[in-house]
């Protein structure tokens, strides 16, 4: 049987076939129209909303007071996500993230609107807030990628200050994985950490945010999920949006957060949308018990879902003024 500790979901458990019915109403209805919408649904408003992968309070609390000062949803989550960035003790955001097997620390980081703007960095050393400086590619070039050193370059240029990210803890960590494995990437190094981030604001518009410093001593030039779209992250403001964590080949491969944001589209919930796409996952990999995948998501009323392959998976909502972390369920050979 499955464990049920779980996501905040009980207040939008009866909505059943009217969910659907509303997400397809949503996705003919003009933006202008949102509000209304929302203001229709069920008695079961939720909004505004932001959830987040893993156990990060500081961040949802941070993203929902900003939302709460009239911030938009994507201000929110750059807001949010920072915190968690310049967080020298989290080993995989930002400062402090594990590095790459050569030592240096790279990050990915991705962001995604409501009018279906996107920006990226992936690979980027030596700035602490990658997740800003996607939204100034979205906003300030007319590009949607930049990598590596012109990443850098970029966020210099646009006011990011240059500093080294690889903390004495971190340098240690490496250090000590270096002298006890093959020096070879692991497969399933996990670092539990990497933040995606949803937000509904009150009138329902939708933006994502993904911020990495990617698996733990990844090949030198490795990139993720995190940073590229429709798979770590994808939002479309008349469905709802899906974001990722866990082994980025595997969520790659399945493109998830888009095939979740599709699912949603075509009725499922954020909840039956995420199984299914973990559920894609398992069946396309025979070595799904070595690694990890974690989706979560939300739809446009406000209605959240996460699943994850393995135990141990969190994700922190904060919705209705709680903001709770909890593990959400799992397949593990169910
Ligand atoms: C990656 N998906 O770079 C990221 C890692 C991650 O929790 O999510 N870790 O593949």
């Amino acid at each position: 049987m499955k464990r049920r500790i779980f996501i905040q979901r009980a207040a939008l458990g009866s909505v059943g076939v009217s969910v659907g019915a509303a997400i397809l109403a949503c996705a003919e209805t003009k933006k202008e129209n949102t509000a209304a919408i929302v203001a229709k649904g069920n008695g079961k408003i939720a909004l505004p909303v932001v959830i987040a992968t893993w156990d990060v309070k500081r961040a949802t609390e941070k993203a929902w007071k900003s939302l709460q000062e009239g911030k938009s949803a994507l201000d929110a989550i750059i807001d949010g996500c920072g915190v968690e960035e310049a967080n020298a003790e989290g080993q995989s955001v930002g400062i402090g993230g594990l590095p790459d097997r050569e030592g240096r620390v790279t990050l990915d980081a991705c962001v995604m609107n409501e009018n279906g703007d996107y920006g990226a960095v992936v690979c980027m050393e030596h700035i602490k807030h990658p997740i800003a400086v996607a939204k100034k590619v979205m906003e300030e070039t007319p590009h949607v990628l930049l990598a590596a050193v012109g990443a850098e370059e970029f966020a210099v240029s646009k006011g990011f200050k240059r500093e080294n990210l690889l903390t004495d803890a971190s340098r240690k960590a490496w250090e000590e994985w270096k002298k006890t494995s093959k020096y070879k990437p692991i497969i399933n190094i996990e670092n539990h950490d990497t933040i995606g981030m949803l937000a509904v604001d009150k009138n329902g518009n939708i933006s994502g945010g993904c911020t990495t410093s990617g698996l733990a001593y990844k090949m030198s030039g490795r990139v993720g999920d995190s940073a590229i779209i429709g798979a770590g992250l994808f939002v479309d403001n008349e469905i709802g949006a899906a974001t990722a964590t866990g082994l980025g080949e595997e969520v790659l491969k399945t493109v998830g957060s888009f095939l979740i944001v599709e699912l949603m589209r075509q009725g499922k919930t954020p909840q039956e949308a995420c199984e299914e796409a973990v559920k894609r996952v398992i069946n396309k990999s025979p070595n799904f018990e070595d690694f990890q995948v974690g989706y979560i998501a939300v739809n446009k009323k406000g209605e959240t879902g996460a699943y994850s392959i393995h135990e141990g998976f969190m994700t922190t909502t904060y919705q209705g003024g709680r903001n709770e972390a909890v593990h959400p369920d799992f397949y593990n050979k169910k």
